[in-house]
């Protein structure tokens, strides 16, 4: 059971309205009938959201829903991306406003790496980076490969290419070669665009090596480009690899390039996340509807104003960096910072000194952030003023309620709205919150709260019944702006994944409970997909890598709960006759996953056994490994094929524990 259930068990009475804010809440059972509303006048409810954004179209029909699930937002509008980010505020008051506070890990460094861009200094690099991209012939809808470390170049390329309307596909540079070949393969991109190395934990990541290594896997990309980060040696191929600073020497400073009128349904990205089975699946978001829904949740879900310094301390390889790093908060005219490094690095107390120099007031992060933080002790953060703080997300996995109860106290001070916002990479933007709506309902440490306005969300059985007060499925029940597209080149993969299951709905594959309030409290992931440190991973992925290597025969992955990872993998091989099962082997088969795969990849234990349960029919059964992992009972095994592989597991397990 995990804290969430056992905390809703027991009678629920813990609701925590801040004092100084009392008059920014609202009463669940008022938000409810507000929200109501916005399901029953849906489409109106949107299209006064969307209009708040400069469209250089309005849109003619706000849903084309004649090819469910295959449903276009704001049809016959256009915008683009780059332009209400940047132009907008560039023309505006706000031209010499900070848009970016980044800061560089190096910590030693003198003075520290730390650089400001105005919306006038991002307006100019956006420009002549997408005069860059122009003069390699790249035209709308061309698809290029980013694969960037946190440095400010990252959103700059990747507002330069909405400005084009390419397509991007941004990959997080904790992934290694293979996975970046299987992502611009799949995705066809031509460009990519890549660093000498990036910083992390005070070690340069050689990232132009893993580039090199994909690149004998791939034959789309004709182009690379090079941003100079950490200076390191590296290799360069002639006709194909180009360092930025010699091509932007040959870009003149005041370069133009007027932002494409892209239409609302035009892909602006795709983002690779993983699925329960095969290869990642690659999510296309559309550019009004995604736009539209990141304007209401910045205003309501993070109330951002413009005197606010808003943090989110995400990668912008993942999703949330995507909406809440680089679209969301500058599509506003937000002041962000942008942070290059590990939050503990050099000191457990790094974060906390960003806070406080840059006096942050909104902070999103993490659950596995938080525990870690809560590892390390409060006397990292006390010796920090956090005053700055006014309001606190996080996101990812569930948030456990003793860490939502010391993170409170401790820089919430007891006053500020902290929420744990439901989403996902499929969604675009926030989908539940503490802060529907602009206001914030009572919290409850370790729910999710309530669906945002115009979003039906609901809990429902295997039958599709909907259900309160019971563990069931969550599902989206009306479409949403910002929902995907479909999964790039896979269109029955999309229909099959997310909307079979419960026909007419967006299935999650979140389990969730919906309590007497109507909060909900998602649970964690119903299918084979990990949350290892808040990554998304599928147990598929690392037993494709893991059978890669030449000693091993059979791979099965489970998910096992951690006390700061939240889960990290378990791995049970069974090995080529002949290898004699080692500690040694042991290590070289979790390198070899690290290099293969990336080193996100965590395995608590690798065991070796010689059989797997599986059904008759040759599926793993992967259910009855995890039930022994976590030492409850394994349930209905009829279907098991060897029942003498549970026993192997179970003694694997002791033999190991
Ligand atoms: C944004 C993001 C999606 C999965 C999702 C769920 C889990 C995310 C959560 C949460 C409980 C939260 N998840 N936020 N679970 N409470 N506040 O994380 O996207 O990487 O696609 O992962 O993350 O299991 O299904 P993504």
């Amino acid at each position: 059971m995990s804290n969430q259930e056992s905390e809703l068990n027991l009678p629920v009475k813990e609701k925590i309205v801040p004092e100084s804010l009392k008059t920014k809440t609202i009463d669940p059972k008022d938000y409810l009938t507000f929200h109501k509303l916005t399901l029953d006048n849906n489409l109106e409810f949107w299209e006064s959201i969307a209009k708040e954004l400069e469209w250089f179209k309005p849109w003619e029909r706000t849903l084309d829903s004649s090819n469910p699930p295959f449903y276009k937002w704001f049809v016959g509008g256009e915008l683009n991306a780059s332009y209400l980010a940047v132009d907008r505020h560039f023309r505006s008051w706000r031209r010499n406003k900070v848009a970016l506070i980044w800061e560089g890990e190096p910590w030693d460094s003198s003075p520290r790496e730390v650089r400001k861009l105005t919306y006038l200094d991002l307006f100019r690099e956006v420009n002549k980076t997408a005069y860059l991209l122009k003069s390699y012939g790249l035209k709308r809808g061309d698809k290029i490969g980013i694969y960037l470390p946190m440095i400010p170049e990252l959103p700059i390329f990747m507002l330069a290419a909405a400005r084009l309307g390419l397509i991007f596909s941004v990959v997080f540079s904790g992934f290694s070669a293979q996975a970046l070949a299987d992502r611009m393969n799949d995705a066809g991109a031509k460009l990519l665009i890549t660093a000498d190395g990036g910083w992390r934990r005070g070690k340069v990541v050689q990232l132009k090596e893993i580039v090199d290594k994909a690149l004998e896997m791939n034959k789309s990309i004709k182009d690379v480009i090079v941003v100079r980060r950490t200076g390191s040696e590296v290799r360069m191929e002639k006709g194909r690899d180009s360092f930025l600073h010699d091509l932007m020497s040959q870009v003149p400073n005041n370069a133009y390039v007027e932002p494409e009128r892209v239409k609302s349904e035009d892909p602006l990205y795709i983002l690779y996340t993983s699925g329960t089975t095969g290869k990642p699946k690659g999510i296309v978001h559309d550019t009004g509807g995604y736009m539209t829904l990141l304007h209401l949740t910045m205003r309501q879900v993070f109330d951002l104003r413009d005197e606010d310094v808003y943090w989110c301390t995400a990668d912008v390889g993942w999703v949330t960096g995507h909406s809440y790093i680089v679209f969301g908060p500058l599509l506003e005219g937000a002041t962000e910072v942008m942070y290059e490094g590990a939050l503990d690095y050099p000191e457990p107390d790094r974060w906390v000194s960003i806070i406080e120099r840059h006096q942050v007031s909104i902070l999103y992060t993490s659950p596995t952030a938080i525990r870690t933080f809560m590892r390390q002790g409060e006397r990292w953060i006390t010796k920090h003023d956090v005053s700055s703080i006014r309001l606190i997300h996080s996101v990812g996995e569930p948030i456990n309620p003793e860490a939502w109860r010391w993170f409170f106290k401790l820089v919430g001070r007891e006053q500020v709205p902290f929420g744990s916002t439901w989403w996902m990479t499929e969604t675009g933007g926030i989908m539940i919150s503490h802060t529907p709506g602009g206001y914030l309902v009572p919290m409850k440490p370790g729910t999710n709260a309530l669906p945002l306005p115009g979003i039906g969300a609901e809990v429902v059985n295997e039958e599709g019944k909907v259900k309160s007060g019971e563990k069931g499925y969550l599902v989206l029940t009306k479409p949403w702006p910002g929902m995907p597209l479909t999964i790039y080149g896979d269109p029955d993969r999309y229909v099959k994944v997310y909307w079979e299951k419960f026909p007419g709905a967006f299935y999650a594959g979140d389990y969730a409970i919906k309590d007497q309030d109507g909060y909900f409290w998602i649970l964690g992931r119903a299918d084979e997909v990990l949350k290892i440190a808040g990554h998304r991973i599928g147990t598929y992925e690392l037993e494709s890598a893991l059978i890669q290597h030449p000693s091993i025969a059979e791979a099965a992955v489970v998910g096992v709960p951690d006390q700061v990872r939240g889960e990290v993998a378990e791995a049970f091989v069974i090995l080529r006759s002949g290898v004699e099962p080692n500690q040694g082997l042991k290590d070289e088969i979790n390198r070899f996953v690290r290099d293969n795969f990336g080193p996100i990849a965590v395995f608590k234990d690798i065991h070796f056994v010689s059989k797997l349960p599986k059904t008759r029919s040759g599926k793993i059964m992967r259910r009855v490994i995890r039930a022994v992992a976590s030492n409850s009972p394994i349930g209905d095994v009829t279907t098991l094929e060897d029942e003498a592989s549970v026993d192997e597991i179970r003694n694997a397990y002791k033999e190991f524990m």
